[in-house]
């Protein structure tokens, strides 16, 4: 099914993995879940989702359709309903009498705290809405955020969703040049950013970012909204830079939601694809925030009243969407929210954090729980961890291993894991256990939700039989899909429905097991993950050629024990091919630049020549197995096989 050479021997691996853990019985009486849903769901998918549309969400006007897919691949759902994301997520839980519930305990990096209350969050979205209007910003406009992980980010969000004014998250780690070309793709009128945030003890800069992005050509954006978190200095554009404190802190805190279509979309959020040109994958409201409140509910077994939940994502990524805003604030849930990250100013931070507001559902990634792992039992074990009942995992295939350390030592071996595999493409979890009714499997996010359905595919697009693997797809459409990729609707097509017909085409290598339980393998295509972030090698291989001293370059996702996957870049430079001092780490920066610290190759080797095809096609799969020390494969196809010799040679020369 894939080039991919470990594919085998993870399979191998998989197959062999025979632990069990049965629900316990207490868990099972008290779970929200229950396996009633499954033949319920199966038997009337619409009627399913239509009751889920109607019981987690409010509507102003109540839909009478439910899908509407005699258009596909660009579906609608509860098209003639209209409602307020804001409103479903903050404004109905003061209404309902919870204005004094806990929305957000906010741990800042330096160990400052902030306690918002649902009521308090009523007040601040209001203000912000008022101030994004007073600013110019209309229904319809996108507005492009750049934040840090405060408790404004949150706000920003919702303030956008409240007068339906599309937002488009850029993650903090991204460089000026990708902030502009997002900002440029989308449109945006305004920008919302800090001075900076606190990361690894020290404030970071955000602000000089937009001010590069901007200056980089002409944009649409009027305003910079300017919060204040590092209170480090700023250069400043008077007319277009406003402060957040000035703009919404005078703003009126009463502001009526502005109630949108169904279909009305909600926000962009890029995401790495197979080309250099990211995608701009959008989301409309009512089928969106119904999946992510129905998931969220049951997944995470949230009990709104008691729970603490925890989900460590950034906002700029489609977890922080769906697991920190739109799922847990629709269901009026008590979370926490820190800024920083785990080892600062211990190791233990993340299980202080746990302990201190008694954090009874987590959800996490698996690199940072092999990163958890690497650091040792002994922070975990510094601090209570009682609280703890459900844990999830996001992101990327959790090995056996990982999980049952994540499950043994966060844990107590006592807690529910949920695997739980989507995209942000599908917009909310597709595959996963249920608590209280999956019997789990270390390694498997086996089951499509109730109301979901996944298959694995074969080349020809037929369903493997149990035992088999192949390619991930979802057969039918799900309210929180994409409706498309932002301006651009043949690549939408291209991308997710050309493969197979009719069906989406996730990405992704799977295999089925004997029971049918899903086990995910990695990406099939030319996307890597490398800590659970998506990059693509052809952005990273644009950015190295875009140096004026690369003459041609080759990226490879190379399997590394924490991060899952590393990038390693082959570089041929201009001119003679002498390894000039210092080359290697100017590349390293120039990747940074161009896309974001995130992409920076953890290797760069510079070589002759690199392993083609007669046709000129590189020869990644050989690649990646110079990059993993492996015996380098069949390279029979290669136009010159002395190339991959040299290329051996120098792997282990330090970068
Ligand atoms: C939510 C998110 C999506 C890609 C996806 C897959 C990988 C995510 C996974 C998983 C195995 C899981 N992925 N969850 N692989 N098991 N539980 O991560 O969205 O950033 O768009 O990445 O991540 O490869 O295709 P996104």
């Amino acid at each position: 099914m894939t080039e991919d050479s470990t594919t085998s021997e993870t399979l191998e691996n998989l197959l062999t993995e025979d632990r069990r853990f049965p629900p316990g019985a207490d868990f099972v009486t008290q779970a929200n879940a229950h396996a009633e849903l499954y033949p319920w769901a199966a038997a009337d998918p619409a009627g399913f989702w239509a009751d889920q549309a109607r019981e987690l969400l409010t509507w102003q006007q109540p839909f009478t359709e439910v899908l509407d897919w005699s258009n596909p691949p660009v579906a609608r759902w509860f098209a003639d309903g209209t409602l307020n994301a804001c409103y479903n997520a903050v404004d109905r839980h003061v209404e309902a009498g919870h204005g004094d519930r806990v929305a957000i305990h906010f741990e800042g990096e330096p160990g400052d705290t902030r306690t918002l209350t649902y009521a308090d969050l009523q007040r601040e979205v209001s203000r912000a809405a008022n101030a994004l209007t007073a600013l110019g910003v209309q229904t319809g406009d996108r507005v492009a955020i750049y934040l840090p992980m405060i408790p404004e980010a949150v706000v920003a969000l919702l303030a956008c969703a409240r007068i339906g004014a599309p937002h488009s998250v850029v993650f903090g780690g991204f460089s000026a040049e990708a902030l502009h070309t997002r900002i440029e793709d989308a449109d945006a009128k305004l920008v919302i950013t800090a001075d900076g945030g606190y990361r690894r003890g020290a404030p970071s800069a955000l602000k000089p970012a937009v001010d590069d992005a901007l200056a980089k050509g002409p944009t649409d954006v009027a305003h910079v909204l300017v919060v204040r978190r590092t209170g480090q200095d700023v250069a400043w554009t008077e007319g277009r830079d406003v402060w957040w404190h000035d703009a919404v802190d005078n703003a009126s805190d009463q502001h009526t939601p502005v109630w949108v279509e169904a279909e009305h979309p909600l926000f962009i959020l890029y995401t790495s694809g197979t080309t250099g040109k990211p995608k701009g994958i959008f989301h409309t409201t009512g089928g969106y925030l119904a999946q992510c409140a129905y998931s969220h509910l049951n997944v995470f077994d949230l009990k709104p009243e008691t729970d603490v939940y925890w989900c460590t994502a950034d906002v700029g990524w489609v977890t922080g969407h769906s697991y920190i805003v739109y799922g847990p604030l629709t269901n009026g849930a008590t979370q926490v929210m820190y800024e920083g990250t785990p080892d600062t100013p211990g190791r233990d931070r993340w299980w202080e954090i746990v302990e201190k507001y008694r954090v009874s559902i987590l959800y996490t990634a698996p690199t940072a729980i092999r990163t958890c792992m690497k650091w040792g039992e002994e922070f975990p074990a510094a601090h209570d961890l009682s609280s703890l009942r459900v844990l999830g995992s996001v992101g990327e295939p959790i090995n056996p291993e990982a999980w049952m350390w994540y499950r043994r030592v966060i844990g107590g071996d006592r807690t529910p894991i949920v695997d739980t595999w989507w995209q942000t493409e599908t917009g909310a979890i597709m595959i996963s256990p249920l608590p209280g009714v999956t019997t789990l499997k270390p390694g498997s996010a086996q089951t499509p939700l109730p109301g979901i359905a996944a298959d694995v595919v074969d080349d020809e697009g037929h369903p493997v039989p149990n035992g088999g693997g192949g390619y991930l797809v979802l057969t039918k459409p799900w309210p929180a899909m994409l409706r498309g990729i932002w301006g651009d609707l043949e690549r939408f097509k291209d991308t997710y429905w050309s493969r197979f017909s009719g069906i989406y085409f996730a990405g992704d290598g799977a295999k089925k097991d004997e029971d049918g339980d899903i086990w995910l393998l990695g990406r099939v295509d030319d996307v890597m993950n490398v800590s659970g972030h998506r990059l693509s090698t052809t952005e990273i291989e644009s950015a190295l050629v875009s140096h004026p001293s690369v003459a041609e370059a080759a990226v490879v996702g190379a399997t590394d024990e924490t991060t899952g996957q590393a990038v390693v870049a082959f570089v041929i430079l201009r001119g003679g091919n002498e390894e000039v001092e210092g080359t290697v780490a100017e590349l390293r920066a120039h990747v940074a630049k161009e896309i974001g610290p995130i992409a920076k190759p953890r290797k760069i080797l510079v070589v002759q020549e690199l392993p083609k095809t007669r046709s000129g096609k590189i020869m990644r799969r050989l690649l990646r197995d110079v990059a993993e020390h492996r015996a380098v494969g069949d390279a029979t196809t290669l136009a010159d096989a002395s190339v991959m010799d040299l290329i051996a040679q120098g792997i282990d020369k330090p970068a």
